[in-house]
């Protein structure tokens, strides 16, 4: 899907147990300015419904297990996230949910800039406004 795509690690086991390296612009692309971790998430909350206009940032579950519901005018798609080797990109103008926590689910986010709530579009319509534009000017 445009602006967002599944990012294997590299996890490296051993007897000793497994650990994944993550490089900024090696293994994900774009420099990493902050990162948050959001857990203790009851099963029936949903949250984001947002998307914004120019950050980068990947979705690690580092325990346990949720769902991302990704969208565009143009497309929308449920992932996932259950593994600590696997990241989900999210880049500019998708909007994004995440529910189905699992109760001892931990959301690992990188993100490419520091917090600028400017940079959030929280309301469905204005975001389908800006994102038929966005999304001509882009594809074309
Ligand atoms: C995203 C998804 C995956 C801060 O003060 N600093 C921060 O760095 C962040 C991320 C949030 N906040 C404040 C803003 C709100 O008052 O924390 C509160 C909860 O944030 P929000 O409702 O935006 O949380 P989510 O889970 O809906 O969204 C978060 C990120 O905000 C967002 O960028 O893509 O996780």
């Amino acid at each position: 899907m445009y602006n967002s795509t599944l990012i294997k690690f590299k996890n490296i086991h051993d007897k000793y147990g497994n650990l994944v390296p993550i490089e900024e612009n090696i293994d994900i692309p774009f420099p990493i300015k902050r990162l948050y971790y959001i857990w203790g998430v009851k099963k029936d909350i949903v949250r984001g419904h947002h998307a914004h206009r120019k950050l980068h940032q990947i979705l690690i579950c580092i325990k346990g297990s949720i769902q991302v519901r990704i969208k565009t005018p143009l497309e929308e798609q449920i992932i996932s996230l259950n593994t600590q080797s696997e990241g989900l990109y999210i880049g500019p103008m998708i909007w994004r949910e995440m529910f189905n926590f699992s109760e001892d689910a931990v959301l690992l986010v990188l993100a490419s800039d520091y917090y600028n709530a400017n940079d959030y579009i929280r309301d469905y319509n204005s975001y389908l406004d800006e994102a038929k534009h966005y999304f001509k000017k882009e594809v074309n």
